[in-house]
């Protein structure tokens, strides 16, 4: 395969949007045009802190698009029952970047995180999550099924640029989950497969 064209996001940072309470995205799409959405102390600070809440929360197979968050992303972006995330880039990961709260499948296509503390990528449910053309950067892990669950997740990465973590890539506690990686980057990116995986693999 070919890892060539992996460029993440492409949003240059719009005008800078104030969130204080979750933006809901239940149907259709929504377009944040580009815009820098901060949040605010009342989400919480981009901490580790568990208790914050995220920017937005994309539900039922909705798309959110076009979205750049800004220095406190709190607790990133939650999906419920499924949706679709479209150039997304952080600048600076809060607590982690996005969490699969419900089941469902997740696409995320052209998105970019820097400068986590642990986490890129929470699974909290069986699910099914797909994301190509990543850039990643700095952070523990790229992705953790919520520890000590044993449901089962399977994760398609395809690429994707992953550089500078300290843990590594994927990581469970579930022998019945599935990880794969194609057509991806990897520098100082740590171990690819952590846990008891049923399978995990890379190649291209
Ligand atoms: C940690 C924590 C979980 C949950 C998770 C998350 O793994 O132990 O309870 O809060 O983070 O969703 O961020
Ligand atoms: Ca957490
Ligand atoms: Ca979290
Ligand atoms: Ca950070």
């Amino acid at each position: 395969g070919s890892s060539g064209s992996i460029t993440g996001a492409s949003c240059s940072n719009g005008s800078t949007t104030n969130v204080s309470s979750t933006i809901l995205v239940t149907s259709g799409t929504y377009d944040g045009g580009c815009r820098v959405f901060n949040a605010t102390s009342a989400l919480g600070d981009g901490s580790q802190s568990e208790s914050q809440k995220p920017v937005f929360r994309v539900e039922n197979g909705a798309t959110l698009r076009n979205v750049v968050l800004g220095n406190n992303a709190a607790d990133g972006i939650h999906f419920y029952n499924g949706g679709t995330i479209d150039n997304i880039r952080w600048s600076n990961v809060g607590e982690d970047a996005f969490t699969i709260k419900s089941s469902g499948t997740v696409n995320a296509r052209n998105i970019t995180g820097y400068a986590g503390e642990d986490k890129f990528i929470q699974v909290n449910a069986a699910s099914t999550l797909n994301v190509s053309n990543c850039v990643v950067d700095n952070m523990g892990k790229f992705l953790r099924q919520n520890g000590g669950t044993t449901f089962k997740i399977v994760v398609n990465v395809d690429r994707c640029q992953i550089s500078n973590m300290k843990e590594g890539i994927f990581r469970t506690d579930s022998s019945t989950s599935t990880a794969r990686i194609t057509n991806s980057r990897l520098r100082n990116a740590g171990s690819i497969c952590i846990g008891k995986w049923a399978s995990c693999t890379s190649s291209g």
